[in-house]
């Protein structure tokens, strides 16, 4: 499997700068491909993300670090384009990211453009740990029939979440799995953009990353939205953790 460092910001509306910054830090120590991003042009270096991406996913699997969630709409083209089998898309964030569709994509609406473009079918898209929905998101989740664990659902007892995520799984070949930072707890990832409390603890997510690790069926992993500049040190360490144990599950 390949590490590629995704570089850019430039999709982040403002509101997560320097969050360029992080894949160095992220990835520092071990052996990494980074995408050239072309400064200061969205378009542009969206379309360089989704070549090197497709490139690099029609030999090996890969983990993108990033960079703003926009670059996601990107990957997940490629990784789209290079699938053989059966699709599913698992985000773990606190917001949908699909407010709009309008070009080019930021990080609030890359998940509208994934749906729309169908890169991915909508009832094979799963966001986990959601707390924070617009009513425009709200009515288009439903409108789509796009599955929805929010943080509440991840946290309760009985072990529901995790079975509807296993069913995602069983009826799924190939799968791209998307970790936007801030789906984690402020109290444990506070280098981040947009700050939403009651979110996830690290054994909760991991109680639902470990189960698609280990279906052998994930090809692609991003994880986005780490902001170095507004960090304590605990977001680091955290998505330091999260790179090791994708690394050893993607082998
Ligand atoms: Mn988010």
């Amino acid at each position: 499997m390949k590490l590629v460092s995704v570089p850019s910001d430039q999709g982040n509306l403002d509101k997560n700068k320097g969050c360029s910054q992080a894949p160095g830090q992220i990835l520092g120590g071990r052996e990494f491909e980074e995408v050239q991003v072309v400064p200061a042009n969205f378009e542009e270096t969206d379309q360089v993300i989704y070549e090197r991406a497709k490139e690099v996913l029609g030999r090996e699997r890969a983990l993108f670090v990033g960079g703003d969630h926009s670059i996601s709409y990107a990957l997940v083209k490629a990784f789209s384009e290079t699938s053989k089998g059966k699709k599913a898309l698992v985000v773990f964030d606190a917001h949908p990211d699909c407010v709009q569709f309008f070009k080019p994509l930021s990080h609030e609406d890359w998940v509208q453009g994934v749906v729309e473009e169908g890169f991915v079918e909508a009832e094979n898209l799963m966001i986990v740990g959601v707390r924070k929905v617009h009513e425009l998101e709200r009515k288009y989740l439903k409108k789509k029939g796009v599955r929805v664990l929010s943080a509440v659902e991840v946290k309760s007892a009985g072990g529901q979440a995790r079975d509807k995520l296993l069913q995602l799984i069983a009826l799924s070949e190939e799968i791209y799995v998307s970790v936007d930072i801030d789906v984690f707890d402020p109290s444990i990832a506070p280098g981040t953009g947009c700050l939403e409390k009651n979110g996830l603890l690290e054994r909760e997510f991991f109680g639902l990353f470990e189960p698609l690790l280990d279906s052998g069926k994930v090809r692609a992993i991003d994880l986005v939205e780490v902001n170095p500049a507004k960090d304590s040190g605990k977001t680091l360490g955290l998505a330091k953790r999260i790179v090791e144990r994708a690394v050893e599950g993607m082998k």
